[in-house]
């Protein structure tokens, strides 16, 4: 004996307990328990595909203390010549403060001290730039994912960007300042670090005193160094040349994953 259930049965039943018992005080709409099925559905189907994407969120690889590169490159800027920063690293960054602001609900203004004090984390991980060298180092400083937390995010927030002290290409209005940008789930990576350490030392000027960003799995130009600013924000196309960042604006993708 074949019993039929009808589509409207079965949609029913696939709807936690009584829908009758949990729809007390709810409206007409959502009174059929059709419609409260599909809800259901369409719930489970956004928690699906957000583990899904949070689980293909794969670590870098890291690496071991006798896999550190003898030299580690240095790249880019090495050495910013404003005003401004000279007199930061002559007074050995005790002056220096990392403005948290934007799209948060408590701006920051974070001393080296205070972001030492949080909780550190350490990596050992490759470097990899495009113009074809890599090399493994040590990195020392706190998750981005915690500064956030401290700071507060705002519903719409949607990007971190990350404002530099260098200017990597001399320009009237600005628009050859380093800055970069990520989205949401590479800022929230457990391994997404603002690094004040390298190798067992505070951050060599040439690498980016007294912080930089590591986003280990992406290119070497996406980790901003010099950080003088972590602006939260919902776009980024207002930005500059509005791709996202320095090289971006001069043609380099946006999302430099590895
Ligand atoms: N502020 C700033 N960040 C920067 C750069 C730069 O010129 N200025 N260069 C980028 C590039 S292309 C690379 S490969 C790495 C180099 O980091 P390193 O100097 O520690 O090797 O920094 C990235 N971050
Ligand atoms: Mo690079």
């Amino acid at each position: 004996m074949t019993r039929h259930v009808s589509r409207r049965q079965f949609l029913a039943g696939l709807a936690y307990g009584s829908a009758a018992a949990s729809l007390a005080g709810c409206d007409r709409l959502t009174q059929s328990a059709e419609v409260d099925a599909m809800l259901r559905i369409a719930e489970r189907w956004t928690m699906t595909s957000q583990r899904l994407l949070l689980s293909h969120q794969p670590l870098a690889r890291e690496f071991a203390e006798s896999d550190l590169s003898p030299t580690f490159r240095a790249n880019g800027t090495q050495m910013p010549d404003s005003e401004e920063y000279s007199q930061l690293l002559d007074g050995g960054f005790a002056g220096w403060r990392l403005q948290v602001d934007g799209l948060v609900q408590r701006p920051l203004r974070l001393s080296l001290a205070e972001l030492k004090r949080f909780p550190p984390r350490t990596q050992i991980t490759r470097h990899d730039c495009v113009e074809g060298w890599s090399a493994i180092g040590k990195w020392e400083g706190v998750a981005l994912r915690h500064v956030l937390d401290v700071a507060g995010l705002l519903p719409d927030a949607r990007y971190v960007v990350f404002h530099c002290a260098d200017e990597l290409e001399r320009s009237l209005d600005g628009s050859g300042r380093y800055y970069e940008s990520i989205d949401l789930l590479d800022a929230l990576h457990p391994q997404t670090i603002l690094a004040y350490g390298m190798n067992g030392t505070d951050l060599p000027v040439a690498h980016g005193a007294p912080l930089r960003l590591r986003v280990e799995r992406q290119l070497g130009y996406k980790h901003a160094k010099y950080l003088m600013r972590i602006e939260v924000v919902a776009t980024i196309s207002h930005l500059w040349g509005g791709k996202g960042g320095f090289w971006e604006d001069r043609g380099y993708e946006w999302y430099a994953g590895i």
